[in-house]
């Protein structure tokens, strides 16, 4: 079904999370971020329930393909009683500094999207840390280190008029909390290209030999609608404001049945990835459809080459 050559791998038993999986009945699971810990893997998943808004809960597993537990306890629940949550939170990614895992999300607030940040040890208890980017401003990470003292984060704002160009932006801050620095990292491109009608980060920054690679989906807009596909990019390790390298091609899109087809069709939303004790073999977690949890497999120095086939 699939082209030998494709670099990304699907886990033959995906989706490896569904909605039926879960202890109460919910819409859909999907966009989770994804660390190692506690010697398996930790998913930080998007619920939507059935009244149409998204909280984020924890699944476990020892291998990061089988046998999930769903911790309905362990579970980041929106302030409902906030304007800056009203609606629900969304498509969590998460980056570990020291003991710490920051959780940067998407709280759906009644102005539209925002960045919004949330810390944890041991992800049954979190504390906010508050909204980073007001609306519209979505898709948001952090790097799992300061530069010359400044934490950076990476970032998508919406322009009131979408022609203008929907960028991943880069932002800088001393303290978590001030924001300032603001350029433009990622431009969505023009025309007929893969990823001309907006870009958005994927999973966090991960630091290579090679540089930051930096995932990201695209959209291009067609007459039966949009098709989310995924991307790399390349920048500079002391200064992640150098693009070093952009891939010319999408390098996974959307061909699965389950990614085909469900809430939103055509959509495969990578959110997490973690790089296994080989130190290649990455393992990516994405939303197919806005509807499921699957997970794909590729060489890290493969997505290196590649992606360094494109200097900028
Ligand atoms: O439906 C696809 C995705 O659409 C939005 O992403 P973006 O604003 O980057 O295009 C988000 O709502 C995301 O959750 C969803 O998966």
């Amino acid at each position: 079904m699939y082209d030998e050559r494709e670099v990304f791998h699907r886990y033959e038993a995906n989706p490896v999370l569904t909605a039926k999986d879960w202890p109460n009945m919910v819409n859909s699971v999907f966009n989770p971020g994804a660390v190692a810990f506690d010697g398996g893997t930790l998913l930080l998943v998007r619920v939507e329930d059935r009244t149409g808004r998204s909280h984020l809960c924890v699944a476990r597993s020892a291998d990061g393909y089988t046998d999930w537990t769903i911790d309905v306890d362990c579970r980041l629940e929106p302030a409902y009683d906030r304007y800056e949550e009203r609606w629900g939170i969304e498509d969590p990614r998460i980056t570990k500094v020291g003991d710490d895992y920051y959780i940067v999300y998407t709280g759906f607030s009644e102005g539209g999207a925002l960045v919004s940040l949330a810390r944890t040890q041991d992800f049954a208890t979190f504390e906010r840390m508050g909204v980073l980017m007001s609306p519209e401003d979505k898709d948001a990470a952090l790097f799992p280190c300061t530069f010359g003292g400044r934490w950076a984060l990476l970032h998508r704002p919406v322009p009131t008029q979408a022609s203008m160009g929907t960028h991943i932006w880069l932002s800088w801050s001393p303290d978590l909390q001030n924001w300032g620095d603001h350029s433009v990292l990622l431009p969505a491109r023009k025309g007929g290209w893969w990823d001309a009608a907006k870009v958005g980060l994927g999973p966090p920054p991960l630091e290579t030999a090679e540089g930051w690679l930096i995932g990201y989906h695209g959209v291009r807009v067609t007459a039966s609608g949009s098709i989310y596909r995924f991307g790399l990019a390349l920048t500079d390790l002391a200064d992640p404001s150098r693009l070093i390298a952009r891939s010319d091609e999408w390098i996974f899109g959307p061909q699965a049945p389950y990614e085909r087809s469900g809430d939103v069709r055509d959509v495969v939303f990578p959110t997490g990835w973690i790089v296994d004790d080989d130190g290649d073999t990455l393992r990516m977690y994405y939303g197919a459809a806005d509807t499921s949890v699957c997970v794909a497999t590729a060489s890290v120095a493969r997505l290196l080459e590649l992606v360094l086939r494109n200097p900028v």
